[in-house]
């Protein structure tokens, strides 16, 4: 076992630092940082725990005291609002969970609106396969307090974004514009610590992940796109990769390069994901480690939302991989 590093970059000690370099920083984004970082340490560990202390049942169960027992997406999201509104930073909150946005007490408000999904690939919860939490902070231009009129930001208005991954390790993985770094959660003290600094995606990878199920539903230039992966005309084909969690897909594809994609199905003909708390988190992330993220036309950071709950096609990791789907789209219309 490797010795104890008496001078590890944990993830606060790494952002008071990243503030420190911002003159007339408040610290209300540390703040709001650092209360994500609770939610996602209290999550993991109810994760690591939920078969044990029976969280994988239906909301509204109760244990052996008779005390509520909580579903793990409930418990998730309660904690991300609860610590959020304590930080004292943010405005307005949405969240997958919640129909409507969440506005903050005026004595708790903060400049910020956030947009999370909670624990994201639901379907994945109880069968012990990764799953996640994503986030991304937006602000205004002029640094006012939004109203909850002026929630629908685009991506160029985030301050901040990132993803927490529950797999085989706990990570967090942010941006706040400045490169990407990637923390990891050491059980033995509690504390994220930086393990993946300034993460870089490949300019290529050799990695397509989607979900074929639907193949027959793809447009023509999808389906030309993933046949080309398959059979190439030059080279070996791609391996495909599909966890069915966006957060654990997205990681693989910054690390190791390739694609991933949602795009339109019948079913879904806007494309399943979520703009605000899932696509721009994810493409904030993706863009700064140097990649590509798209809907098919434009940058997913580029989209200005009509709704909270928007959905957008998407299409993201290596430049090279997603240049050339969107040439392929551009060919077929
Ligand atoms: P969720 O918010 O209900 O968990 O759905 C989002 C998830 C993503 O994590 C994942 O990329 C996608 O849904 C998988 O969808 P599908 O099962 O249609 O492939
Ligand atoms: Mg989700």
């Amino acid at each position: 076992m490797a010795s104890l590093d008496s001078n590890t970059i944990s993830l606060t000690r790494f952002f008071l630092a990243e503030q420190k370099k911002i003159p007339h920083a408040t610290g209300e984004l540390t703040q709001l940082l650092a209360s994500i970082q609770t939610a996602v340490k209290t999550i993991s560990s109810a994760v690591r725990r939920a078969g044990i202390t029976k969280l994988f049942g239906t909301a509204g169960n109760t244990n052996v005291q008779g005390e509520e027992v909580k579903k793990l997406d409930v418990l998730a999201n309660e904690l991300f609002i609860n610590l959020i509104k304590s930080s004292y930073s943010v405005a307005v909150l949405i969240s997958e969970e919640n129909e409507t946005v969440i506005e903050v007490e005026t004595e708790r408000q903060g400049k910020y609106v956030i947009a999370f999904d909670p624990l994201d690939g639901s379907s994945n919860i109880d069968c012990l396969v990764s799953i996640g939490s994503i986030f991304a902070i937006f602000k205004k231009e002029d640094n006012s307090i939004p109203t909850i009129d002026e929630v629908l930001m685009s991506g160029r208005n985030v301050v901040a974004a990132g993803y927490a991954l529950y797999g085989t390790a706990t990570m967090l993985i942010m941006s706040t514009g400045n490169g990407v770094h990637g923390f990891m959660l050491d059980p033995t003290i509690g504390e994220f610590i930086l393990t993946d600094y300034d993460m870089k995606i490949p300019k290529r990878g050799n990695i397509y992940s989607i979900n074929e199920g639907y193949t027959h539903q793809w447009s023509e230039a999808i389906q030309e796109y993933v046949d080309n992966k398959k059979n190439p005309c030059k080279g070996k084909p791609y391996n495909a990769r599909y966890v069915g969690s966006m957060v654990a897909d997205v990681h693989r594809t910054i690390k190791y390069g390739g694609i991933f994609l949602y795009p339109a199905t019948k079913a879904a003909p806007k494309g399943k994901l979520r703009l605000m708390y899932e696509a721009i988190p994810m493409a904030y992330v993706v863009t700064n480690a140097g990649g590509a993220a798209s809907n098919g036309e434009i940058p997913i950071l580029d989209i200005k939302p009509e709704a909270i709950h928007q959905r957008t096609e998407v299409f993201i990791g290596s430049e090279e991989d997603v240049d050339e789907v969107l040439q392929l789209i551009r060919v077929h219309k």
